[in-house]
């Protein structure tokens, strides 16, 4: 078969190369047809499923129809990247000290993968010629990339609502080319399995350990989350105080958290990738009480282009406040006194339900 003279092997193999030499270990193309899946993405709008998100609500127009994206787009390509850094849930796991997840102890990967995605299609665009439009989006654009890089042939969509390949586990960050090149691409897996799949073709089968193991029951329905019971919803995405009930829990996880991932059989495992290692920003969590009285030079010095900035430096100091509290750190409570003063309306509320927190464990 050819397309404007090129061979397909030809071009399959060339990216495969390019795609593998970026450390991307998979890519696949798709259609731009998720009306199945949109019909589901609403449901869960309509239930509040995504809690104070309210940027989810906006452009539904464009997750329902990618194509309004680029003019004359026709199909996506999906890439993924693995970013394991060998975390592994262990028996009677009590994560202690606080943990970071494994995506944010990289460099920020909407900047990164856009960079490796931008050098994948420079050289598609080479070898095609240029008649064709490209745009690259790495969640940075309203678009269900789960449900295309499911429909790519990347994975399939587990319990856990992650995107799972048979062979690479889930520790993996999506990114995408929308192109108005009706590609034929078959899937690709560009560098070799690192683990033993626990099925060729997938599935979760009869498994619920991520469900299980939630420790805040989110994942109330198979296949669905709901945010509002998230820690990585409650530790990234939301503004404003957190409710005491998932306190202990951020004692575990100060930012972000793996536990559904961690416990699945698919990562079971999992090497750490090379790529990874080298992207690697913070090998350790920081001093909680550093990061609650950090100042601006220290949260750019410590956290600057990494996924942490998503939170902002008041969602951090909060974070590190509620952790180091039901951590019992004895240098919380002398610290309150001051926090209860301070500029930002959020520390000083959360300083006040801090005190609470001690009297009430103190009473019990
Ligand atoms: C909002 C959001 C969140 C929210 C909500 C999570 C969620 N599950 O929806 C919060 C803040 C909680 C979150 C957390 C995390 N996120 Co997030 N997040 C997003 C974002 C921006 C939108 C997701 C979305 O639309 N959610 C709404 C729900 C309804 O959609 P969905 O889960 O994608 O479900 C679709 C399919 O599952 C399918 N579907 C639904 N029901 C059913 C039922 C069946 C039977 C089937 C077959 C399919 C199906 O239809 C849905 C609509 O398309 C995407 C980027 C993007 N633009 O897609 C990243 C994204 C999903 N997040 C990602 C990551 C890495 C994470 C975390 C691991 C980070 C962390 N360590 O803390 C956790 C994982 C928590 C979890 N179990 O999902 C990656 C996931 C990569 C992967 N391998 O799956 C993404 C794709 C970002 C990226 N570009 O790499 N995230
Ligand atoms: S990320 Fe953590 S809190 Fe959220 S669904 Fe998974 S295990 Fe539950
Ligand atoms: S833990 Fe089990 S149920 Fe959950 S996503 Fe993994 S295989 Fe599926």
């Amino acid at each position: 078969m050819s397309i404007s003279g090129t061979n397909m092997t030809d071009l399959n193999s060339t990216l495969r190369d390019v795609a593998s030499t970026e450390g991307l270990h998979f890519f696949g193309a798709a259609s731009l047809d998720v009306r199945e899946d949109f019909q589901r993405f609403s449901e869960w709008l309509r239930e509040s499923r995504h809690g104070s998100m309210a940027w989810m609500t906006n452009h539904l127009e464009i997750r329902a129809n990618p194509a309004l994206l680029l003019p004359g787009a026709k199909s996506v390509l999906v890439f993924g990247f693995s970013y394991s850094l060998g975390d592994h849930w262990l028996r009677g796991e009590t994560l202690s000290p606080p943990k970071i997840a494994q995506y944010a102890r990289l460099a920020d990967y909407h900047k990164f993968l856009r960079a490796k995605l931008s050098r994948v299609q420079k050289s598609l665009s080479n070898t095609l010629g240029t008649e064709h439009q490209w745009r690259i989006t790495v969640d940075s654009a309203p678009l269900l990339e789960r449900s295309l890089a499911a429909n790519s042939g990347g994975g399939f969509i587990g319990k856990n609502t992650c995107v799972i390949h048979p062979k690479m586990g889930s520790f993996f960050l999506l990114g995408e080319i929308l192109t108005t090149w009706s590609t034929p691409l078959a899937a690709t897996d560009t560098s070799p399995s690192r683990h033993r799949p626990r099925e060729e073709s997938g599935g979760c089968g009869t498994c619920k350990r991520c469900q299980v193991h939630c420790p805040t029951g989110a994942l109330d329905e198979d296949y669905r989350i709901d945010a509002r019971k998230c820690l990585s919803y409650w530790t990234i995405e939301h503004r404003g105080e957190i409710p005491l009930e998932y306190w202990p829990w951020i004692g575990r996880y100060v930012f972000g958290c793996d536990i559904c991932q961690l416990v699945c059989p698919y990562n079971r495992g999992l090497a750490p990738s090379e790529e990874a290692r080298r992207l690697e920003r913070l090998k350790e969590t920081p001093d909680l009480i550093a990061m609650i009285g950090m100042d601006e030079a220290f949260y750019e010095r410590t956290f600057g282009g990494t996924p942490l900035t998503r939170a902002k430096r008041s969602g951090l100091r909060r974070n590190a406040l509620i952790a180091a509290t039901v951590n019992d750190d004895m240098r919380v409570p002398p610290l309150l006194k001051i926090l209860e003063h301070d500029d930002d309306p959020i520390i000083k509320l959360t300083a006040s339900s801090a005190k609470r927190y001690l009297e009430q464990k103190k009473k019990n």
